[in-house]
């Protein structure tokens, strides 16, 4: 990856739709006290401000969206009422508990079907919801007259700062990208967040090309990849990686969704330790009845050197649901656990991190301040509340004390439970602390790990919220990559006041602004074959 590179996102657009999209009139559509990001309803967003025809049209002929997705209706009202969305998008088919499917005989232990035994794919680049009329060529329309190159250029940060490179006199620098690339199934399920997007664009084979490019132009040392669908993973994706010099792990969603989350990384650069796919359902626990999955690799560089540190690699994907954040909180429990198994090295101390994904919840949430700050009193919070996705609302039930059941094996620490020590083995003295520390716990969450955000969620020249999705329904941070930083205490070395062993943070390739995304008739779009943006950082890891 070159330094300062500018990325691009958006395609080509009609000049007088980029001046005249509702959202660039809005000057109050940011800000809303309870959240940092935006929700409109779906009813004003989803017209392409890029329709070459000038009126907005269905975006799926023959499927009968309802009016409200064709044209904002003229008793719109205000911004602060149109933030409940409808309860429908509460019951997510992605998001579907294992207990409401019916088990086919082709399905392993976790009710999930082997893709190669699934129903074929429709022939590629077909949509198969809604149906199709005519060849998806017949579809892609001839650039308009009057079109305008309309493209948003993504920045370089550099954020090296030369007192930091003093720490060490080696240090292997590399690059980890982390980006939901929107899977094809989940796209076709989901089709009324994309009735903004051109159709052209939605189609697997359209949208491959421009994935792949986008991961080979920004040539990151590794890629934590979400929403990557199985068949595509395997058949195209997997191939064309390795030809660029990757190795790659995958780990598919259980159930019956045929997506998952792959870490690939630059096989000239680390040596894969050890790999960890993670399963958040479990079949006995109520709470656990999601398909929601993550992987945890360690790596270790390539140095030619002895003694090289590994680095803890972690990738995941959390539950959408806005109004679960308790099996939000309960997956991210578990994706801890299984980190802190591996990343503890000599001496109880913690190797570096990076923890990468979508957790589907927003800066400033309480489940992104748990992870940053690693403790979270959740004592009285709504369920609803964990992930900031939403306005709170009424009725919702409290988060319960614990949250998740004995029976899991996790701790409130995020730590897998030893199994318990006979009575007799505890010394009194260690039972009261126990007791006492138990009794602090209860309502309180921590974890072991101290990580920082590479992004800081928000400009701080115009104070916008960076976006990380943005589709018909929002414009929000839910991904992030998070990472042990090096002045912190945790990765000192013993005897030594040097911020050495976590990682330093060298640059970072900027986000966009709402508004910046919408100018480009928001995502995917032509050239940004995603509704997420990915991610890009680099570090140093002082040696
Ligand atoms: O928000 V996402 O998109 O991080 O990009 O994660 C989920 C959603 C993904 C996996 O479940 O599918 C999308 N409304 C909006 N988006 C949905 C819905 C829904 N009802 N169900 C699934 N997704």
């Amino acid at each position: 990856m070159l330094p300062h590179q500018l990325q691009t996102v958006g395609g080509r657009c009609i000049a007088r739709a980029r001046h005249s999209h509702p959202l660039h009139m809005n000057g109050n559509f940011l800000g809303f006290p309870w959240w940092s990001g935006y929700h409109p309803s779906a009813s004003y967003f989803p017209l392409s401000s890029c329709s070459p025809q000038g009126p907005p049209r269905p975006a799926f002929p023959g499927s009968h969206p309802p009016p409200w997705l064709l044209a904002p209706p003229p008793w719109l009202p205000a911004p602060a009422s149109w933030l409940h969305l409808s309860p429908l998008n509460m019951e997510a088919k992605g998001d579907e508990p294992y207990r409401k499917r019916k088990k086919s005989a082709e399905e392993d232990e976790h009710g999930r079907t082997p893709w190669t035994k699934r129903p074929p794919y429709p022939p590629a680049g077909e949509l198969r919801v809604p149906p199709i009329h005519g060849p998806p060529e017949a579809f892609i329309p001839a650039a308009p007259q009057t079109e305008a190159k309309a493209e948003v250029k993504r920045r370089w940060e550099d954020l090296g700062h030369h007192d930091q490179e003093s720490c060490a006199k080696e240090a292997f620098d590399f690059t980890v990208m982390s980006y939901n690339i929107l899977s094809q199934d989940l796209l076709e399920d989901n089709a009324s967040l994309y009735a903004h997007c051109r159709r052209p664009y939605l189609f697997w084979n359209y949208r491959l090309p421009n994935i792949l490019r986008e991961l080979q132009e920004m040539n990151a040392d590794i890629l934590c990849l979400q929403e990557v669908q199985e068949d595509h993973y395997e058949e195209q994706m997997k191939p064309r990686l390795e030809a660029l010099g990757y190795a790659c792990e995958y780990k598919s969603r259980t159930g019956s969704k045929p997506d998952g989350c792959a870490i690939c990384f630059k096989s000239d650069k680390f040596n894969l330790k050890l790999a960890k796919p993670v399963e958040y359902f479990r079949r006995h626990i109520a709470l656990l009845d999601r398909d929601n999955v993550g992987l945890v690799l360690m790596l270790q560089p390539k140095t030619g050197g002895g003694d090289v540190p590994t680095v803890c690699v972690a990738n995941t994907h959390l539950l959408y649901n806005p109004r679960r954040g308790d099996i939000k909180l309960t997956q991210l429990a578990i994706l801890l656990a299984e980190m802190t198994e591996v990343a503890h090295v000599q001496d109880a101390r913690l190797c570096p991190i990076v923890l990468c994904g979508d957790f589907n919840s927003v800066p400033g949430s309480p489940l992104h301040r748990f992870i940053k700050k690693g403790t979270l009193d959740y004592e009285g919070m709504t369920i609803g509340k964990v992930s900031g996705q939403e306005p709170p609302f009424r009725g919702q039930r409290l988060l319960s004390i614990p949250i998740w059941p004995r029976s899991l094996g996790i701790n409130q620490k995020c730590v897998y439970e030893s199994p318990a020590l006979p009575e007799r083995t505890l010394k009194e003295e260690d039972k009261e602390k126990t007791e006492e520390s138990d009794r602090r716990a209860e309502s309180s969450l921590q974890h072991p790990f101290r990580l920082s955000s590479v992004y800081s969620h928000y400009f701080p020249d115009t104070g916008m919220p960076e976006i990380t999705t943005c589709h018909s329904r929002s414009a929000i941070t839910v991904d992030y990559i998070f990472y042990s930083a090096a002045n912190d205490d945790v990765f000192r070395r013993p005897g030594s006041d040097a911020p050495c062993n976590g990682l330093q943070l060298l640059g970072r390739l900027a986000l966009l602004t709402a508004k910046d995304l919408w100018s480009v008739n928001g995502l995917p779009n032509e050239r940004n074959s995603s509704d997420h943006l990915s991610l890009l950082a680099k570090f140093r890891l002082p040696l």
